[in-house]
């Protein structure tokens, strides 16, 4: 992945075997003759989500310059999609986000469900700027749209066992090409103290560069928990369950002595197979720039207090 197309060239313009089938068949279905009038068809570099109308700024944003929507929505994990980078994009267009429903349980006194229209309106949206950064050494800069997970979990009134948050991904191989095959045990599981879950920094996340979310990052609604490596921001969330044990995540499951329960971004303990001392950030050309990671991606100060008293190394 270090060469790079040059950023002038539009995705649309690039035209794969799949996407060029499916524009063909799309020509065909649409009585269409002439293909060059449908380019742009499969652009990502085109926002396609319904813009969001008032987002407030928040003082949490990174000053760090964002990476471009083409970045965002090209480069992505979402294994449900397959394991590629451009995979999530490519196998994600029919994805059908709505309608959508989220099941709350647990230890709670309000269990039920909510869809995604339940929480947009009644929410006030702010846009977040964070780096996100990969445990693969990696890091993007994203606008992201959403409200603190802090103001949901509060309908449901967790109770005094509710130690942990476990969080599910839709399991639908029929939608989910890349849950055909075993490359993990779906549906993706992830999981937060309920002081993570609660953190202020913790982001229910339903759109990115002031629009609902695409497909390939999570549609409809995601978390984002900007400390901790990105396989931690679980996407397409449809279970929330309050629970008194530590939940086991699939990072986790499928490779326990790589990927831990807290994955905080660390430079001082490197992954088993390589370090995490620097990241590579997305889009600084034909060869990405190199530059140091910092201590929980740069949250440090929110959120180290979390932490006390715990040894990062064992509990990485
Ligand atoms: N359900 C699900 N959530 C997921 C993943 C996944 O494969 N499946 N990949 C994770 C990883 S490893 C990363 S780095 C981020 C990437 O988010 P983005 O593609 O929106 O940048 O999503 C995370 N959330
Ligand atoms: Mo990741």
């Amino acid at each position: 992945m270090l060469i790079r197309k040059a950023p002038d060239i539009r995705p649309s313009e690039i035209t794969d075997e799949h996407c060029y089938m499916n524009r063909r068949e799309f020509l065909q279905l649409a009585g269409f003759t002439a293909a060059g009038t449908m380019a742009g068809s499969l652009a990502a570099a085109e926002p396609s989500g319904k813009p969001f109308p008032k987002l407030a700024k928040s003082p949490f944003s990174t000053d760090d310059p964002a990476n471009s929507y083409e970045d965002v929505t090209t480069y992505n994990n979402f294994y449900e999609f397959g394991t590629g980078k451009g995979d999530p994009h490519r196998y994600s267009q029919d994805f059908a986000p709505r309608p959508w429903k989220v099941t709350v349980s647990g230890e709670c006194e309000r269990p039920g469900e909510f869809g995604y229209e339940d929480i947009v309106g009644p929410h006030a949206l702010e846009e977040r700027i964070y780096r996100l950064r990969c445990v693969e050494a990696w890091s993007m800069v994203i606008p992201w749209v959403g409200f603190p997970l802090a103001d949901l979990i509060k309908r449901f009134e967790p109770n005094s066992r509710a130690k942990f948050v476990k969080f599910k991904t839709l399991y639908d191989p029929a939608q989910m090409p890349g849950q055909r095959r075993a490359v993990l045990d779906w549906p993706y599981v992830e999981g937060l103290t309920i002081a993570e879950a609660n953190h202020p920094l913790t982001l229910l996340t339903v759109g990115l560069y002031g629009r609902e979310l695409p497909n390939q990052n999570g549609a409809p609604l995601r978390l984002v928990v900007p400390w901790k490596y990105g396989f931690k921001s679980i996407k397409s969330v449809v279970s929330i369950e309050f629970t008194e044990q530590r939940p086991r995540n699939s990072w986790e499951l499928a490779a326990p002595s790589e990927y831990g329960f807290y994955a905080n971004v660390n430079p001082q303990v490197d992954h088993p197979r390589w370090s995490q001392a620097r990241e590579r950030r997305i889009g600084g050309g034909l060869f990405d720039a190199k530059q140091p990671t910092l201590m929980f991606n740069g949250y440090a100060e929110q959120v180290a207090h979390l932490y006390d008293g715990l040894d990062l190394r064992r509990n990485f």
